[in-house]
Order: structure tokens, then sequence, then C-alpha cells
């Protein structure tokens, strides 16, 4: 795999619950690296072009109150393989289902709460990911 780049964020959720640095450990213990680092809030410009691909679906207007909620640690994360490799440590999107081992299967709390509550977002593609990049580190692109 080529070394690549990816886009993570730490959502509301996980934010609040202190986990910015359980999930910062997760991507360095892997032998990733951290490239760019901020915490944020998301501006609704941010969030519509970042959740473009999901405008219309039931679960869009939620997802997008949620991330804007209150502050995120977003992270441009270096390493081979890194775009999937991320998504294989952050485990599948719904809490519930994702494996231990994985952050949202370790960390994810799907007691009352919604699936779009899962601690963490991974770009899915390298095209994905320089468009994210893009909208979080306008600076790197
Ligand atoms: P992922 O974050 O695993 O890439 P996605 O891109 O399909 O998942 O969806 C983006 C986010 O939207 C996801 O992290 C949580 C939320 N979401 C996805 N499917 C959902 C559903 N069926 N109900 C509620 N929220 C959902
Ligand atoms: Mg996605």
């Amino acid at each position: 795999e080529q070394i690549e780049r990816s886009l993570v964020l730490v959502k509301p959720d996980g934010y609040r619950r202190g986990l910015s640095g359980e999930v910062l450990r997760r991507i360095e213990a892997k032998g990733y690296t951290l490239v760019a680092l901020a915490v944020t809030t998301p501006t609704a410009e941010q969030l519509a072009t970042h959740y473009a691909e999901h405008e219309g679906k039931p679960f869009y207007e939620p997802l997008v109150e949620f991330m804007s909620s209150g502050p995120v640690t977003a992270a441009v994360i270096e390493g081979h393989g890194c775009i999937p490799g991320f998504r294989a440590l952050a485990g599948a999107t719904d809490p519930t289902a994702a494996l231990p081992g994985t952050i949202r299967g370790d960390l994810g709390r799907d007691w009352g709460l919604k699936v779009q509550q899962n601690i963490v977002h991974g770009s899915d593609s390298p095209e994905s990911a320089a468009r994210e990049i893009g909208i979080w580190f306008p600076e790197l692109s």
C-alpha cells in the first residue's frame, strides 16, 4: 500500500467525553503520523460540504445538527494504507455492531444514543480524503 493521508474527526460526542487523546493514541500506536491537528467547531458550510454525499438521507439533518453541537478534534494522518487502516481501527458505523478492539466497539455507546454519535469520522477513499482535507485544513491542499 501507498503512503496516503486521511482526514479524521473526533466528533462532538468523543470530544465531550474526553476521548480525543485516546483516539490519537490509537492512531499513533498503529504507526500513523499526525500531519495536522486542530480543535474547531464546525461551521454549517463545512458540514454541508463534508456530508454532501448524504444530503437527502433520513439521517442527514440529525447528523449535521449533532456535528455542529460542539467542538471536534480534526486531524490529518499519514501512513501506509491509512485510509482503510483508520476505518478498520474505527470499526463499523453503528457502535452496536462495531467489534471489540475497534474505537467504536470499545468506546461507542449505543444505549439510547443515535448512530451518528459514533465518536469518529474517517475518510473512505483517496478522493474523499483529498476533498475532506481541503475542508478542514485548506492550508494543506
Ligand atoms: P461512516 O462514518 O462509517 O463512514 P457513513 O459515511 O455511511 O458512515 O455515514 C456518515 C455518518 O452518518 C455516520 O458516521 C453516522 C451517520 N449515519 C450513517 N448511517 C446512519 C443511519 N442509518 N442512521 C443514523 N445515522 C447514520
Ligand atoms: Mg463516511
